[in-house]
């Protein structure tokens, strides 16, 4: 469905997270949530645009998870996947495709991906000294491994990286270091890995992102950082039995570290979009178009994976095109503190949905998305959020002039009448609203985009309690219906405007409009034409957002940490 005329598309993908347990309030303000509200606005515009996700089931998060439950890795990833595709559907987050890294066409084009650098001269390969647990008769990979931090002395340090100050860790950095598994010393013996060579790539990425100034400041401080450290040639090969095998002679029990693996999961789910469309070479029109637009929406910690490691070996490779944007969001924190999901201070996206519709979350996270610093949840902010913004403002709005409407003017569209100067301002105001909004989702501004749909309702709210049709329905039933009408234009403008924030009430409101459920192809900037014709008929009035109590919230922030 190209519909512009100069070729240009947009693919969009969204982290794919680890089919490690279920989706949980972090992952949707990070990635997900942004990437759709984008996806939604940018189809409105007319755009071209292909949204791509799915599991990363590889790595050891999976296998750390599978020996602890003492079942398969193919087990855990079965069961989380289907929990993930499920949250993300209810949530309305719709990915074109949401696929899967465990697919043997993903492994396929990985190890395609793979020898193409090792041809290429790109990959080579060394001998090393890795941390052999010998009661468990097995390398151990980086995260098997714990000891006490280098740099900042804290215990309980990963072989790859300290949670407490942040930095990246070589296992024989530790202090101290443990099987994680068994919790003996593990020795350091010989083994074969194979490099990337990151070192080369560092001129052509430091030029390329030199041509990038609209990137966001986290994005291009956090590379200056790396590239100022000097990139070092990296093992992309690990030891385990749960991966993409290394496609070599000789590399038996060897398996593509999961960060090499992953980031090729965004093409191998669009090569499986294009074969389920029946079209199998589909995908090739965003992968090799230079005139395709890569947008990577992600949470920070992923940054040096997708701003440095990916767009490098993507300029190994040479065919496919280079992301043009990384929004990547700061993190989300649970009523002030980390999110941590051995200690249960989460909360469970299938949980959630359990209790409350999608959009007082979806609207949530867009309102106090955290795009330039860390953000915090609360349950009572959540709560003020829905019962003050959603109900009071949006729902209150709707429901008032509906029910004013159903009662005086039979359920039908008051006639606009001649319209006066404020009814004009209202209608004006639409547009100027869909093109700031429209700018800001441009620059990813999603939070501001936001606020700007909530002052619109404010301000029809106001004109609303200005005008008081009310006291117009005796004295002059034109100049009440003019009210109504202009009302009603505005909620149908809003029906239009709140889709990529919030799809499910956008929907439910125009068929209280008397609408259809789908948007029959309108346009973005055509929003301020819409109208709905005088005599028009509503449809069945509901409330469009519940007020939520406090015994529910207080349930809820009971759960945390249980
Ligand atoms: N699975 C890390 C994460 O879920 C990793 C992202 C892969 S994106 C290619 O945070
Ligand atoms: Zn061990």
């Amino acid at each position: 469905m190209s519909v512009d005329a100069t070729g240009e598309k947009i693919l969009v993908t969204a982290a794919l997270p680890y089919a490690n347990g279920p989706l949980h309030l972090g992952h949707l303000a990070g990635a997900y949530i942004p990437a759709d509200v984008y996806v939604r606005y940018q189809r409105l515009k007319g755009m071209d645009v292909l949204f791509i996700c799915g599991s990363d089931e590889h790595g050891v998060p999976i296998t750390i998870r599978a020996d602890r439950e003492k079942v398969t890795p193919q087990e855990v990833v079965d069961r989380y996947h289907a929990i993930m595709a499920d949250s993300f559907r209810r949530m309305g987050i719709l990915f074109d495709n949401y696929s899967r890294t465990s697919l043997p066409l993903h492994h396929r084009i990985s190890q395609e991906f793979f020898l193409t650098l090792h041809r290429k001269g790109y990959i080579r390969e060394e001998t090393v000294r890795q941390f052999y647990c010998e009661p468990c008769r097995r390398f151990l990979p980086d995260r098997y491994i714990e000891g006490e931090c280098p740099h900042c002395h804290a215990s309980g340090a990963r072989g790859d990286q300290c949670e407490a100050c942040g930095r990246w860790l070589e296992p024989e950095q530790l202090i101290a270091p443990k099987c994680k598994v068994c919790a003996a010393a593990p020795e350091l013996r010989s083994t074969r890995h194979w490099y990337f060579a990151l070192s080369r790539l560092q001129e052509s990425l430091e030029r390329w992102q030199a041509s990038k100034p609209e990137w966001k400041s986290n994005v291009r401080e956090f590379c200056s950082g790396w590239f100022k450290e000097g990139l070092t040639d990296r093992p992309i090969t690990r030891d385990i039995d749960w991966g993409v095998p290394v496609p070599l002679p000789g590399a038996e029990g060897k398996v593509l570290y999961v960060w090499f693996d992953a980031p090729i999961g965004y093409i191998s789910s669009s090569v499986e979009w294009a074969e389920k469309q029946g079209r199998p070479d589909r995908w090739r029109d965003y992968w090799l178009d230079p005139r395709t637009r890569l947008v990577h929406f992600i949470g920070k910690d992923n940054i040096v994976f997708h701003a440095i490691v990916w767009p490098a070996a993507l300029m190994a490779h040479g065919e496919y095109v280079l992301p043009a944007q990384i929004p990547a969001n700061e993190f989300l924190n649970i009523e002030g503190r980390k999110i941590s999901t051995s200690r249960n201070w989460a909360v469970w996206v299938d949980d959630y949905l359990e209790v409350f519709p999608p959009d007082p979350l979806r609207y949530y996270f867009e309102a106090n998305a955290p795009e330039n610093k860390d953000a915090d949840f609360t349950w009572k902010d959540f709560q003020a959020r829905n019962n003050g913004d959603l109900a009071d403002v949006l729902g209150n709005l709707v429901n008032r002039c509906l029910t004013f409407v159903e009662k005086h003017f039979d359920g039908r569209v008051p006639p606009a009448g001649t319209l006066q100067p404020a009814d004009r301002a209202l209608l004006d105001s639409v547009g100027r609203s869909a093109a700031s909004i429209g700018a800001s989702l441009e620059e990813f501004q999603v939070r501001r985009a936001v606020t700007e749909l909530m002052d619109l309702a404010r301000l029809g709210n106001k004109y609303f309690n200005d005008a008081a049709p009310w006291s117009e329905l005796k004295k002059d039933r034109d100049r009440c219906a003019s009210i109504l009408n202009t009302t009603l234009q505005l909620q149908l403008a809003l029906s239009f405007l709140m889709e990529p924030f919030m799809p499910h009430s956008a929907e439910k409101l125009r068929l209280m409009l008397g609408r259809p459920a789908t948007l029959e192809g309108a346009r973005w900037e055509a929003v301020a034409g819409l109208r709905l014709a005088d005599g028009h008929p509503l449809g069945t009035r509901e409330i469009l957002f519940h007020k939520i109590e406090d015994p529910v919230i207080e349930a809820q922030m009971a759960k945390l940490g249980k």
